[in-house]
């Protein structure tokens, strides 16, 4: 276990939000950008993630050059503030043109919309100063599977990408797959769909991914290994640690706090291939629960960064000799209650 990097930390402004979910209202007092900025400050993360709308609110309704000022004046604060822009994300799932989708989407109008906008979004990204274009292909799916066409709606994406490549020859996508929710089922639902669709783009290089813990989850599949896959191929550009409790809504819960296990085994992979030695942040996608009080409002991105450094600890302490031993021995009886013992400290 050679990873003795320190590890860098960012949330994006929604992962302070208000209580409101699909049944009901906030259940605590809105609060501006500027108090969640300060938030992030004051508890020691390092970079903020953003929507082109969190960095410039109502983005559609303004013009470039007014667009251009405000993101040049976040630029300004962010550097006074010693903070980064980890990423840009183009918010494709609230706008009236992607009810229907956004570059899948049956109305070429639309489609047009989601390439303009993501290109913009590149545009703030270079203002910013990162080179990562976040893709959360939110509406990139299907509910009624004779509405749409998938073959065609993957040449839709390619098309969206490569439109976005050409646009800057610096800019990075990272495309982070979810496999349902809102849709029934996305298009690109794993890992292995976003690189796979990467090698039909025009440089693929320069298409990656970004892992969700909980999206995995619902995919079935283990959030360790998915790391592992991605690190493999060298497109780990961004990591969205959190938790979920089975196969049901995305629950966005504190990492380590559904299964401590597997969020060692995320550490463990993260360690081991030497996650963000290039520079990439771990960011939390965590939300406050709806009951959360005000005076607790940060306590699920605190938690889950304690979390994380106490799991590093874990990793760094675990005798792997003695596990590598115990597989080549093919005794997992006792592999499988080393972990155990180790984590519950013994
Ligand atoms: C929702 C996603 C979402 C994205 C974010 C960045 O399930 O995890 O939170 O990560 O919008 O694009
Ligand atoms: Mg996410």
């Amino acid at each position: 276990m050679a990873n003795k990097h320190p590890y860098r930390f960012c949330f994006g402004p929604w992962n302070i939000s208000e209580g409101q979910d699909p049944y009901g209202p906030t259940t605590r007092p809105v609060q501006s950008f500027d108090w969640k900025l300060a938030q992030l400050k004051k508890h020691g993360f390092e970079a903020m993630m953003f929507h082109d709308d969190d960095a410039v609110p109502e983005i559609d309704s303004k013009p470039e050059s007014q667009i251009r000022k405000e993101a040049k004046e976040l630029k300004k604060r962010l550097n006074g503030l010693g903070i980064a822009a980890e990423m840009v994300a183009p918010r494709l799932w609230f706008a009236p043109q992607t009810i229907d989708g956004a570059y899948t989407s049956n109305d070429p109008k639309c489609r047009r919309y989601a390439i303009e906008r993501s290109l913009r979004s590149i545009d703030l990204a270079n203002i910013l100063g990162t080179d990562i274009l976040v893709l959360w292909l939110a509406r990139e799916g299907s509910y009624i599977r004779e509405s749409k066409d998938a073959g065609r709606c993957l040449d839709y994406l390619v098309e969206a990408l490569d439109q976005m490549l050409a646009h800057d020859k610096r800019i990075r996508l990272a495309i982070e797959p979810k496999p349902n929710e809102p849709m029934d089922h996305a298009y690109l639902p794993t890992i292995g769909h976003a690189l796979a669709v990467a090698s039909l783009t025009r440089d693929s290089k320069r298409v990656g991914c970004l892992i969700e813990s909980a999206h995995a989850i619902l995919a079935g599949l283990d959030p360790a290994d998915e790391i592992d896959f991605a690190m493999k191929f060298g497109k780990l550009w961004s990591l969205h640690l959190n938790d979920q409790n089975g196969l049901k809504y995305d629950q966005d819960r504190p990492f380590g706090n559904v299964s401590l296990r597997s969020a060692f085994d995320q550490v463990r992979v993260l360690e081991r291939t030497g996650y963000g030695t290039n520079g990439e942040y771990v960011c939390f996608d965590v939300h406050p629960f709806r009951t959360t009080k005000p005076e607790h409002w940060m306590d699920h991105l605190l938690n889950s960064r304690r979390t994380f450094l106490r799991l590093v600890e874990k990793v760094r302490s675990f005798d792997e000799k003695a596990a590598q031993k115990l597989a080549a021995d093919r005794d997992y009886q006792a592999l499988d209650q080393m972990v155990i013992d180790h984590l519950l400290g013994r």
